[in-house]
């Protein structure tokens, strides 16, 4: 995945047709894509092969089951030819390490807490602890939130070079700026651009802010 723009769109559209109008108008502001289930679910893996072949695409299936379920879904993960996995570090050690192993080349972020006002609950407990985690499997980052950059700051810390990629920036309150200086690689944006009246000016002047905090 290529660090230029350091922003990923993240691409939660059921409209097939409509989410590739999308990549057409922001691809040139954007290093990656994120497909989740909304996406997939609408429009099939068969759209994920795709969009590869465009672009580097980040499976968010947010992985989380015994590690022969794991590895199965990675290597369909693989087989669509995506560049990269997320999955949680939830189900431990060994469900991890059957995704980074499954992976091959491809990447393996790992959530760590969440960037939603409800990761209060369980993970903002432990988002330390599923850092290390991310360390100790080999895996590529962690996906921290954008909306705690006091946070993304913390894991770094704890993580050393390893990828920190942060959804949250936009519609669910985080600052991209913020979030680079606290010491992301990449943010992470669905609604701010694709919602926008102009997707491609939104991702421009995300990338353009981006640029700034540098
Ligand atoms: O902690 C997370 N927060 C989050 O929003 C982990 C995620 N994977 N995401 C995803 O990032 C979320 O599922 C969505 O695909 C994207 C953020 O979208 P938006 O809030 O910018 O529209």
């Amino acid at each position: 995945m290529k660090l230029e723009s350091r922003l990923i769109l993240a691409l939660d559209i059921t409209d097939c047709d409509e989410a590739m109008e999308i990549i057409g108008q922001t691809s040139e502001f954007i290093d990656a894509v994120k497909v989740n289930y909304p996406f997939v679910l609408a429009c099939g893996m068969e759209a994920v092969r795709e969009l590869a072949g465009m672009v580097d695409v980040i499976c968010d299936f947010k992985v989380a089951d015994i590690p022969n379920t794991n590895r199965l879904i990675v290597e369909q993960v693989r087989i669509a030819g995506a560049s990269g996995v997320i999955c949680q570090a939830f189900p431990g050690k060994d469900s991890v390490e059957a995704c980074v192993s499954a992976a091959g080349n491809m990447d393996v972020f790992v959530v760590t807490e969440m960037s939603h006002p409800g990761a209060d609950r369980y993970l903002m407990q432990v988002a330390e602890d599923m850092a290390k985690l991310a360390v100790e499997t080999g895996a590529t980052g962690i996906i921290a939130p954008a909306t705690r950059p006091e946070k993304v700051k913390q894991l770094r810390q704890l993580v050393g070079d390893l990828k920190i990629l942060s959804p949250g920036v936009g519609v669910q309150g985080g600052s991209a700026s913020d979030t680079i200086r606290a010491g992301a690689d990449y943010v992470i944006v669905g609604r701010a651009i694709y919602q926008a009246d102009d997707p491609r000016e939104a991702a421009k002047q995300i990338a353009q802010e981006i640029k700034g905090a540098l």
